[in-house]
């Protein structure tokens, strides 16, 4: 049988309708993409191991944009590969998460009310559950573009996923989460500085975490202080987070595609913002070519400056954003 490529239509449960590259074999249709690495979307069908089964029928349009159809999870998780590979190539040249020009593939319907997703290096792939009552997937896309960045991470930084350098792993995929969604500029998803705001995890419409102002989740910090370490990554990385804004944004209100914002610095000292683009740039340098597996908050102060310098210069506008926006969340 002859394959090609083909052009679908998708309606995902948080993507809204969008155009989706699969595969044409024979009279079947497939939801794998030959042109980003032959990423491809199985269904576990709630089983927990195995590579599920790949989405295939004699249509090209997948999803309905119900949670009750299993297809929309699908083409969410779909999409998400594609913007996230789009991003990283287009972004920075990298050629998928080990720059290798291999995709992942992506497996949704994982077990029974799973409220919770993650990558995994050992299958170079991506899992979604259905959250709870298995009517609220974790398919939303600055949740793809979160998991599949710990593949990026752990094939550059290797950052240890504990302590400080786990905070720092997490902040990562937080601030490529993020930039992913800004990079997509989807109208039913508009790009924010929250994480999983689509979601509905907590149960009362509030996004999982912030990075203006990450305590406003009630468990994250905004500041370095020496125990930070300790709490989980999901809270330490806060500190970076509130790095990354700032660097990008600013300090004090501003409102970004209709959200507001008011992000505070430990020193009270204002902060000028240098653009999402630069402070992306910076980051990404800093992790594939200046973090290692132990690297601390500190030591992330001094691979960011390194960063800027190479692309900016010492003393530019950058370079000095840079160190002003980690004395704002009292790393020096
Ligand atoms: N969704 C979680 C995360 O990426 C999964 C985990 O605990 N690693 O952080
Ligand atoms: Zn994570
Ligand atoms: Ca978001």
């Amino acid at each position: 049988v002859q394959t090609a490529n083909a052009t679908g239509t998708g309606n995902g449960v948080f993507v809204g309708s969008v155009s989706l590259t699969t595969t044409l074999s024979g009279s079947t249709y497939t939801l794998k993409d030959a042109t980003r690495g032959g990423q491809y979307t199985s269904t576990l069908a709630g089983k927990t191991s195995g590579k599920g089964t790949v989405y295939s029928k004699t249509t090209n349009t997948w999803g309905s944009g119900a949670a009750s159809n299993g297809e929309s999870a699908a083409v969410d998780a779909q999409y998400g590969a594609a913007v996230t590979w789009d991003f990283y190539k287009n972004t920075f040249g990298r050629s998928g998460i080990r720059n290798d020009g291999v995709g992942a593939y992506s497996r949704v319907h994982y077990g029974s009310n799973y409220v919770n997703a993650f990558w995994d290096d050992s299958c170079f792939c991506m899992t979604y559950g259905d959250g709870s009552g298995n009517t609220h997937p974790l398919t939303e896309l600055d949740v793809s573009g979160h998991e599949m960045s710990h593949g990026v991470t752990s094939n550059t930084a290797g950052l240890n996923y504990s302590g400080e350098s786990g905070g720092l792993n997490e902040a990562t995929s937080d601030i490529f989460g993020s930039m992913v969604e800004f990079y997509a500029n989807l109208s039913k998803d508009v790009p924010d500085y929250l994480i999983g705001e689509l979601i509905n995890i907590n149960g009362n419409g509030t996004p999982l975490r912030y990075m203006d102002k990450p305590s406003k989740d009630g468990a994250s910090a905004d500041y370095w202080s020496s125990t930070v370490g300790n709490k989980d990554v999901h809270y330490s990385s806060g500190v970076a987070n509130h790095f990354f804004y700032l660097l990008a944004e600013g300090s004090g209100a501003k409102t970004i595609n209709g959200v507001s914002y008011n992000s505070p610095t430990y020193n009270g000292a204002a902060v000028t913002g240098i653009g999402r683009a630069q402070a992306t740039q910076i980051w990404y340098r800093a992790l594939t070519v200046y973090m290692t597996s132990t690297t601390n908050y500190k030591a992330a102060r001094t691979a960011t400056l390194n960063a800027a310098k190479d692309l900016y210069g010492s003393g530019s506008t950058q370079y000095n954003a840079v160190a002003a926006a980690w004395t704002g969340v009292n790393v020096s």
